[in-house]
């Protein structure tokens, strides 16, 4: 069965472009510097977003957690939205790698409220840890692809440069964030001292991540990626898809927030649900009546429709490039044969 598949962007496959840049890369080896795609691609990603240097790394995980690593020692504290990416989904990297405290502010959207990350600013003390880092995630995934507005980035960079404390931000979808408030990137990442992002998500790479920063972070984040593991050799292979997404997949990335607001002008008007209109590629649903969204996942399945769940009570809906906006409409015809089964009849679109 041929699946509409929207359960992330990162089943997005590469391009026929990319297909072709992969088989044509010129390569070496990383180890040395002298791989010139990867280095190619680490001197694009930093200048796109206005710092001194990149680091190309596997995954968005490990982007994230050679940051940790580079920013905090044992036993320093770190402060995160209660929802993180980092804290949510990174198989606890945060303490098995980095060793260190995450300290939790629960958000409104993914928005921590800026008393509430003053007021954990560790004081000087011989029982309190170091509050080492704040970490930033835009767009917030679990707050349903929330951008993050530039007045609060700006907000929080003002409250860390008080208390000189640096800001990582989890910039998986930057782009997103960007496209969607209508500002270049590097507006965002102003706003923070290290920026990972994603190649392998809306941009459509097989694989891929790259983590921005000072000249001074990005040889310690080097250094951490190799304690990692994840030294890399003729990478040139999988960067040359990264110098394609850079130049032409950013702009393409409004096409799926439209296809995110066409599934939620269909989804609105139906009564068990409850959901706000999404800023960017991802749509968060909650179903109500203490619905299983597990019940609901495996009838669209069924008809051919993946998606996933946040939790028991909401679905997550991501749109990408690789489906079309009729695809967006049979998700829809899916969802209501789905509801009109379940419901016996009695369910009503409003
Ligand atoms: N997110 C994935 C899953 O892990 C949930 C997805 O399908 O959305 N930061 C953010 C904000 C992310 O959403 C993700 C991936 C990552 C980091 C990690 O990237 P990868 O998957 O490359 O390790």
């Amino acid at each position: 069965m041929e699946y509409i598949d929207l359960r992330s962007d990162t089943v997005t496959k590469p391009t026929e472009e990319m297909r072709r840049a992969m088989y044509e890369a010129e390569v070496g080896d990383d180890g040395y510097g002298e791989d010139p795609t990867v280095n190619l691609l680490e001197e694009k990603s930093a200048e796109i977003l206005g710092k001194e240097a990149g680091l190309f790394l596997v995954s968005g995980t490990m982007g994230n957690q050679v940051a940790l690593l580079s920013w905090a020692s044992l036993g320093e504290e770190v402060i995160l939205e209660a929802e993180s990416h980092i804290f949510y989904y990174e198989a606890g990297g945060i303490s098995a790698n980095g060793g260190v405290q995450p300290y939790l502010i629960p958000g409104e959207d993914g928005i921590m409220p800026i008393e509430k990350i003053e007021r954990a600013i560790r004081k000087k003390g011989r029982v309190f840890p170091k509050t080492s880092l704040i970490v930033l995630e835009n767009t917030h995934n679990r707050a349903g692809g929330k951008a993050l507005p530039l007045y609060y980035m700006r907000e929080i960079y003002n409250l860390s440069r008080k208390h000189d404390i640096p800001i990582h931000l989890d910039g998986a979808r930057i782009f997103n964030a960007s496209i969607y408030l209508k500002i270049p990137a590097k507006e965002i990442a102003k706003y923070a001292d290290s920026i990972m992002f994603c190649l392998s998500k809306g941009l459509s790479c097989p694989m891929g991540s790259v983590l921005v920063g000072s000249m001074e972070f990005i040889e310690k984040a080097r250094k951490n990626r190799q304690r990692l593991g994840g030294g890399l050799r003729q990478a040139g292979v999988v960067a040359s898809c990264g110098l394609i997404a850079l130049e032409k997949m950013i702009d393409r990335l409004e096409e799926d927030h439209i296809k995110a607001k066409n599934l939620y002008n269909f989804l609105k008007g139906i009564p068990i649900f409850d959901l706000k209109e999404p800023e960017t590629n991802i749509l968060k649903v909650k179903i109500k009546n203490n619905y299983n969204s597990g019940i609901l996942l495996d009838k669209f399945k069924k008809y051919g429709l993946l998606a996933t769940s946040f939790d028991e009570s909401t679905l997550r809906f991501v749109t990408h490039k690789d489906v079309s906006f009729e695809d967006i409409d049979k998700a829809c015809e899916i969802i209501e044969k789905v509801l009109r089964e379940e419901f016996y009849g009695n369910f009503k679109k409003q």
